[in-house]
């Protein structure tokens, strides 16, 4: 790795992934030895969230943030970010639980950071970028997403709505949280257009995306209305401004 690029917290967040959580926390610790790992567990009703105590119990890179119920994957990510900022980490990856993001592209990510990006996405739709076990319905969905996302906010990336991402602590600072309500596939967007609309430099690395084996998907049509119901406000307010600037 060219440079590391400061202290590392790996944001896991977790609802019901009994099964997956060792697994995938086994393989953070393997790939990224100096990293910490937080959890943060929305009180999962199958126990993930007393897993995870025995895993910090055990070691003490692990750490877990429990929330009081399941308020959605963007609400766990702004506390999670609110506690390493707190604790001084400098740069946050965020990865999913269900085996779907593979730690051991961690590098790769890191060193996008170490080149120069305020945030590095793992992407699935640039050259050398793959999804493997996913229904033809699946990619149409997530391809259809990000043209989508790309029409309506002139967003320069392929894959706006990543989940296996990496930011510098500064540049979660300079965007701000606070006001941030998008959940879901919508909270990647949400902050990838806040990263760009700052100004700041996005570097998108290919990974190899594979579908869960275990557990179950929290997806739903709910996640998909509201990114659907967001990304076309933003869009359309946002609109006007675009126009004027591509004039000039
Ligand atoms: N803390 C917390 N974690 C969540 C919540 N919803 C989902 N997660 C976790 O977020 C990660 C991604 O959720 P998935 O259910 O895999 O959903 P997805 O990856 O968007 O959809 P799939 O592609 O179908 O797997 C997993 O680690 C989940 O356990 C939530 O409300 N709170
Ligand atoms: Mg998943």
């Amino acid at each position: 790795m060219e440079q590391m690029p400061g202290r590392v917290l790996v944001v896991v967040p977790t609802y019901n992934e009994r099964e997956n959580l060792p697994l995938i926390a086994a393989r953070v610790r393997a790939a990224l030895p100096e990293a910490h790992l937080l959890v943060a567990d929305d009180s999962s009703p199958d126990g993930t969230g007393q897993i995870a105590d025995e895993l910090a119990a055990a070691d003490d890179h692990i750490h877990v943030l429990h929330r009081p119920g399941k308020q959605g994957l963007g609400a766990a990510y702004i506390d999670a970010f609110r506690w390493a900022m707190h604790e001084g980490y400098e740069v946050l990856v965020e990865m999913d639980a269900d085996g779907s993001h593979q730690p051991e592209e961690l590098p790769k990510l890191l060193e996008a950071l170490g080149e120069g990006a305020d945030l590095a996405i793992g992407s699935r739709w640039v050259p050398g970028g793959k999804v493997v076990n996913w229904p033809a319905s699946r990619e149409f969905l997530s391809r259809g997403a990000n043209v989508y996302v790309r029409l309506m906010l002139g967003l320069p990336v392929r894959d706006a709505t990543a989940g296996f991402r990496a930011y510098r602590a500064a540049t979660l600072e300079k965007i701000g949280l606070s006001d941030v309500e998008s959940q879901g596939y919508c909270f990647q967007v949400d902050l990838t257009l806040r990263t760009a609309r700052n100004g700041l430099r996005i570097a998108e690395v290919p990974i190899t995306f594979v579908e869960r084996t275990i557990g179950h998907s929290k997806m739903s049509r709910k996640i998909i209305t509201e990114a659907l119901w967001r990304v076309t406000v933003w869009g359309v307010t946002g609109l006007p401004a675009r126009l004027r600037r591509q004039r000039h």
